[in-house]
């Protein structure tokens, strides 16, 4: 009896085998591998626009005020002049009051026609609108009007930056005045960045 329920057993796992290979086979058939494409970038559907979309373009020609040697009257705490012109929107110069000036030696003459100013752009930085001025010279003595007093409005919405153009003019020193801000949270001008283009 056990000899018979082995034989019968065996014929069982024999055919369940047989019968599970076929089956196998034909699901292989029908699974088609689909690779997922090499992606260097987030795809964003076209209903939801790249907020860096909306920021302000800053000129792609050379910033001449970068590193260059700046100065200030005064800074507010800790946020000293070397900040304006570091190349980094997280740290920034703040005066103690109005009028602040901002004087960048650009350490040769060149022909601009922009000056941006940035603020750190995370939207921890409520939009605020400060009321800004251009003056340009050769010899640091002498200045032009290039842009008058004007208001700009900052908002993360657009990169919590502004730019201001004029008519293309030589300059060899840059100076940027502040005259109001109107931010709750200071009682003066705020710079993470001035670039001139
Ligand atoms: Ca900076």
């Amino acid at each position: 009896m056990k000899r018979f329920l082995c034989i019968a057993l065996s014929a069982l796992l024999l055919l369940a085998l047989t019968l599970s290979s076929p089956a196998e086979e034909a699901i292989e058939t029908v699974v088609t591998i689909v690779r997922t494409p090499e992606q260097d970038h987030a795809e964003r559907p076209p209903c939801f626009p790249d907020p860096a979309d909306q920021f302000i373009p800053l000129p792609e020609t050379e910033n001449y005020a970068l590193n260059k040697p700046a100065s200030a009257a005064n800074h507010a705490d800790v946020y000293v002049i070397k900040n304006v012109n570091d190349g980094k929107t997280d740290t920034y110069w703040e005066s103690k009051g109005f009028p602040a000036e901002v004087v960048i030696d650009l350490q040769g003459s060149f022909q601009v026609s922009t000056v941006a100013v940035c603020l750190n752009p995370s939207s921890i930085w409520e939009p605020r609108i400060q009321e800004i001025a251009v003056q340009l010279s050769l010899d640091g003595e002498t200045y032009a009007e290039a842009a008058q007093a004007a208001d700009y409005q900052f908002s993360a919405d657009t990169g919590n930056r502004i730019r201001i153009d004029f008519t293309p003019a030589e300059a060899a020193v840059v100076k940027v005045i502040f005259l109001k801000n109107s931010s709750s949270r200071t009682m003066g001008a705020q710079a993470a960045e001035i670039g001139v283009y």
